[in-house]
């Protein structure tokens, strides 16, 4: 399979997260990328291939103007007040809290994130417009007539609304890609989201409309990030009813409960006949992730590119989640292997 590597994946390097109430080293990191890129490198049978440049133009079909404006600026203007330190939210406008439109800038910075664990540095914006970059190449590489391709990429992107960040995304790169397929004459277009994490930001920007089908399996929000959002009930709404489904699974599910799932998912998919499959690609769901609560397995990472290829449609991957770094590697090669062998 081609596979398309962020060039700037190491440009977004933030020191700390809150973790049980304690500072810790990210566990969104450049040395997630390192490992996978590592694995691919040194097992021959992928060709790496280098992003092209599409500009702004996708980012803004998916992404609204003044949030783009904010993370091409905020470190320039954190600097200019002479602000040190990597950018940390921390008060949000919730109901009760009133002005809106605050030039402050720990203002502003909470009225587009929408998690603490979200920080911005120097080079958050560089990473995050190549990644999104890295999504529109292998794209195209797939009109161009690849049977699928892979944006090797972080930051991720799945947690991205239109118009906020949060869960260590800042351009939803999956929808960007989906929405530039729109453009380009494929009809339908299905993102099936197989990270632990519900893709919040996805199912949010395309909720009305009924020419994306959006479907995510993951954690159940009862008890995993992010909570708000990715319930079963949810399911479109106005043109869009009917074209969003959510498989949420309780914690500790294994291989063969996420399979059960799958199968529901690809009644959907087989029923909505899409143009193009998108799949936003976490291994989070592996049994040693340390922030997340399904029992994978390395050899079912294998099952599940077999599984994604059986839906028989033209694929594109986009590097999500997975936090357990040493295995990272080889989950990842596994899909895609298990992709490509099938
Ligand atoms: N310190 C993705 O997998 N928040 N995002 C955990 C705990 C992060 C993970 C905070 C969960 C989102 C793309
Ligand atoms: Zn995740």
């Amino acid at each position: 399979m081609k596979v398309v590597l962020n060039p700037q994946f190491g440009s977004h390097d933030v020191q700390t997260e809150i973790h049980q109430g304690k500072m810790v080293p990210s566990f969104e990191n450049p040395s997630r990328l390192k490992h996978i890129l590592d694995h691919f490198q040194a097992h021959p049978g992928h060709d790496l291939i280098d992003s092209n440049d599409y500009g702004i133009d996708p980012i803004l079909k998916v992404h609204a103007r003044g949030y783009v404006t904010f993370l091409q600026s905020i470190w320039a203007d954190w600097c200019a007040e002479g602000r040190v330190g990597d950018i940390v939210p921390y008060i949000w406008p919730v109901p009760g809290l009133k002005r809106m439109d605050h030039e402050n800038l720990n203002a502003k910075v909470g009225t587009f994130a929408f998690s603490s664990d979200t920080a911005i540095m120097a080079g958050t914006w560089e990473a995050a417009y190549q990644g999104a970059q890295s999504a529109l190449t292998a794209f195209e590489m797939v009109r161009a007539g690849e049977r699928a391709a892979f944006a090797l990429t972080r930051p991720p992107g799945h947690h991205a609304h239109s118009a906020s960040y949060g869960g260590y995304c800042f351009l939803n790169n999956a929808a960007i890609v989906a929405e530039t397929a729109r453009e380009q004459g494929y009809d339908k277009v299905c993102i099936l989201d197989v990270d632990y994490h519900h893709g919040n930001g996805t199912q949010d920007i395309f909720y009305d409309r009924a020419d994306v089908l959006t479907l995510s399996i993951h954690g159940h929000p009862d008890t995993n990030f992010p909570y708000f959002l990715g319930y079963e009930d949810e399911c479109g709404e106005a043109d869009g009813h009917g074209f969003n489904q959510n498989f949420p699974l309780k914690d500790g599910a294994s291989f063969e409960d996420w399979c059960g799932a799958f199968n529901q998912a690809q009644v959907r998919i087989d029923h909505f006949q899409p143009d193009l499959l998108v799949v936003p690609l976490g291994v989070d769901t592996y049994e040693g992730d340390p922030i997340s609560n399904f029992k994978l397995k390395s050899e079912d990472f294998l099952k599940m590119g077999q599984l994604l290829k059986s839906l028989n449609l033209p694929c594109m991957f986009v590097m999500e989640g997975g936090y357990d770094v040493a295995p990272l590697g080889q989950n990842v090669y596994n899909v895609i292997e298990g992709f490509d062998r099938s």
